[in-house]
């Protein structure tokens, strides 16, 4: 069979390659060939030379062509093995989606980014000092039992409320500001339908010159507005927080259109910021208003769920309901 055929006859790349070595290899019989024209006399050396390296080129085009065709086979054996039949039912993947209390954090940070508030986030650690006695609860204060947490051995504490973030802010900027903190607080509690050890508040700090308690209540009306519709009414009732006087607690007035159900939902504490929380930072000649809510209660009863433990124990069932529901 002469060089060519064999190539061509050669039944995978592994016989490619073999006869490859045979003719061009380096003890191959071409380069042999090459190798011996030094023993030719010189004027055959020429015309023997050129008759070689042209039967040298044909080969390898030869073999370049034979591979080729084998790589073909080879894919179409492939295609013919696994091809991809499209008109096989597909499957879906499954879709994530935003929890609630996301949806609801996200809308209501929105709702204040719109009227001018920045947005800030505080440690869930924090000390003392911050989470209570610079907010003017000295030690051994009777409100402190209002607020039971789990403590570190080295005395700092889970943060119960946003509150320390008031200080932590105004520690660090100057007057006039429009602030809101939103994040997680932890409390001592005996669980139950409305509470959790871990739940979620969103706090609002405003201070400037002559700010009054009618912005406190215009502030609250406007964001209950922007969550609840144009129709959302409010109240504030008197109560009693160390860091604000007065203080109040607020409810907003809601109407759920499907069940047709309404009534005072209470949401949180709120009140002029106390002189002696100004007096720890350093400020003088301002005055402000701040508020804190639960963000679980906000979610709780417009959406209909029953108990606050649903919101984290990870039931699909649940979660799946409020896939995009704001
Ligand atoms: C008051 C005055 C201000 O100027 C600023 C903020 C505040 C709020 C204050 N820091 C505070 O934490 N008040 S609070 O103890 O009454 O809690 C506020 C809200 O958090 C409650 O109205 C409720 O909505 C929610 N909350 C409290 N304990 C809870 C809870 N939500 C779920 N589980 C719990 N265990």
């Amino acid at each position: 069979m002469d060089a060519i055929a064999e190539i061509e006859a050669a039944p995978s790349e592994a016989a490619l390659h073999e006869v490859k070595v045979k003719y061009l290899g380096k003890k191959g019989l071409i380069t042999q060939q090459l190798k011996e024209l030094s023993l030719l006399p010189p004027d055959e050396r020429r015309t023997a030379g050129a008759r070689i390296n042209a039967l040298k080129q044909q080969l390898e085009a030869a073999i370049e062509a034979r591979k080729a065709a084998l790589e073909r086979t080879a894919l179409e054996r492939q295609l013919a093995t696994e091809g991809l039949d499209v008109t096989l039912p597909g499957y879906q993947f499954p879709v994530g989606g935003l929890h609630l209390l996301t949806q609801v954090i996200n809308r209501v940070t929105e709702v204040f980014k719109s009227m001018g508030y920045e947005v800030v986030m505080g440690p869930e650690l924090e000390t003392d000092d911050y989470n209570f006695k610079l907010l003017n609860f000295p030690d051994e204060h009777p409100a402190r039992d209002t607020q039971d947490t789990f403590f570190m051995t080295d005395g700092r504490l889970l943060r119960t409320h946003t509150s320390p973030m008031q200080v932590r802010y105004m520690q660090t900027h100057r007057p006039p500001f429009k602030v809101v903190v939103p994040g997680k607080v932890f409390r001592n509690e005996a669980v139950d339908a409305t509470h959790e050890a871990m739940f979620h508040q969103l706090e609002a700090l405003v201070v400037g010159e002559r700010v009054t308690m009618a912005d406190l209540k215009g502030a609250i009306e406007e964001m209950a507005k922007a969550l609840f519709g144009t129709a959302a009414r409010t109240r504030l009732l008197p109560t009693y927080f160390p860091f604000v006087e007065p203080g109040a607690e607020f409810s907003v007035w809601w109407q759920n259109p499907k069940s047709g159900k309404e009534g005072w939902l209470e949401l949180g504490g709120c009140g002029m910021v106390h002189p002696n929380v100004f007096k720890a930072v350093g400020y003088e000649g301002v005055t402000g208003f701040a508020f804190g809510f639960g963000l679980e209660r906000l979610a709780l009863i417009p959406y209909g769920i029953p108990d606050i433990r649903y919101f984290y124990n990870g039931d699909l069932r649940v979660l799946r309901q409020f896939r995009g529901a704001l």
